[in-house]
């Protein structure tokens, strides 16, 4: 669709947005503490990180410990959101970011919804150089109303921004309209080991998103493996959401849904009979991020936020049997 200046601008923008998504309770994916006590109970209760969406928010800790965390992001709201984990270069704050990124993507995005794609997808030409530095580090899959998403993954100390970029109806950014957060990962390590998966799920490029598709009902922990990361048409990173299907969901209005740089995608209201779950979000070629989930019987949806993932081998689907 665009230059490669353009992909490349854009796709530092989409990882703003990270989110992790959440689960009830977990037991293939602890992520156990280690015998050595620390004192992050003052900053993190029970080990866990809780993030909470009412409107249009992100409530949770300021200050939380680096190493293995497992977000437990609650969504209370009617819409369907995401929290993606963003690092910036030193010196850039949230401020930095509302000043010189929100504009060009508010402004771009106005245009593409106005049918001036051309026009729309220049503004991004506007962006700083320094977004283009801008890091993504997981966070959860888009997570449906009324659920909870969790996610486990390794932050090292540092400024975090986390941003979801889901559209309101009106086509406007869920980041412009205050989801997004600044967090500080102390120096204080949480003591978390890695957790420990029984489905392993691969995804890149070329091979699109991979994994064992016999997947019993209840509990389980799903790993996910970064074999590689590029700029999609759209200029973000191709990441794994997994959703459950109802007989009425349509793999066509999903697999179009999922690309913000369509006027009807990532916007509410999501497509029908699908109830997101949680995943997790982009991260760099590598890296491994981890998302726990209760599977009642039934058909599922693995699929990328990436234009027409099913031409990348990025919507696989499969059955959970009773
Ligand atoms: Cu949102």
């Amino acid at each position: 669709m665009k230059t490669q200046t353009n992909l490349s601008t854009f796709k530092t923008i989409i990882l703003l947005l990270l989110n992790i998504s959440i689960v009830v309770s977990m037991q293939s994916c602890k992520s156990d503490k280690k015998q050595n006590k620390s004192e992050d109970a003052s900053i993190v209760k029970d080990n866990i990180i809780n993030i909470l969406t009412e409107n249009m928010d992100f409530q949770m800790a300021d200050t939380i410990p680096s190493g293995w965390n497992t977000f437990r992001y609650k969504n209370a709201s009617p819409q369907t959101h995401f929290f993606l984990i963003d690092k910036y270069p030193e010196a850039i704050t949230l401020d930095s970011v509302k000043a010189r990124v929100l504009p060009p993507f508010d402004n771009g995005m106005k245009l593409i919804n106005e049918g001036k794609t051309e026009a729309g997808f220049a503004e991004f030409g506007k962006l700083p150089a320094w977004f283009m530095e801008m890091k993504n580090l997981g966070g959860s899959g888009l997570i449906s109303p009324g659920l909870v998403a969790e996610t486990i993954v390794k932050l090292d100390p540092g400024y975090y921004i986390i941003e979801c970029y889901v559209k309101m109806s009106n086509g406007v950014w869920h980041t412009s309209m205050g989801m997004a957060k600044e967090v500080i990962v102390s120096e204080t390590n949480s003591g978390n080991v890695e957790p420990k998966a029984d489905i392993e799920i691969t995804i890149s490029s070329t091979d699109g998103i991979t994994f064992n598709d016999t997947i019993s009902k209840g509990q389980h922990c799903f790993s996910v493996f970064y074999k590689d990361q590029i700029v999609h048409e759209n200029f973000i990173g191709h990441d794994i959401n997994l959703a459950k299907l109802e007989e009425n969901a349509n793999l066509d209005e999903i697999n179009s849904w999922m690309d913000w740089s369509n006027p009807k995608g990532l916007i509410e209201p999501a497509p029908t009979g699908v109830t997101f779950l949680g995943g997790v979000n982009n991260m760099s070629e590598g890296q491994k991020g981890y998302f726990t989930v209760n599977l009642e019987p039934g058909r599922y949806i693995l699929i990328s936020e990436v234009p027409n993932p099913a031409s990348k081998n990025m919507l696989k689907t499969f059955v959970v049997p009773e």
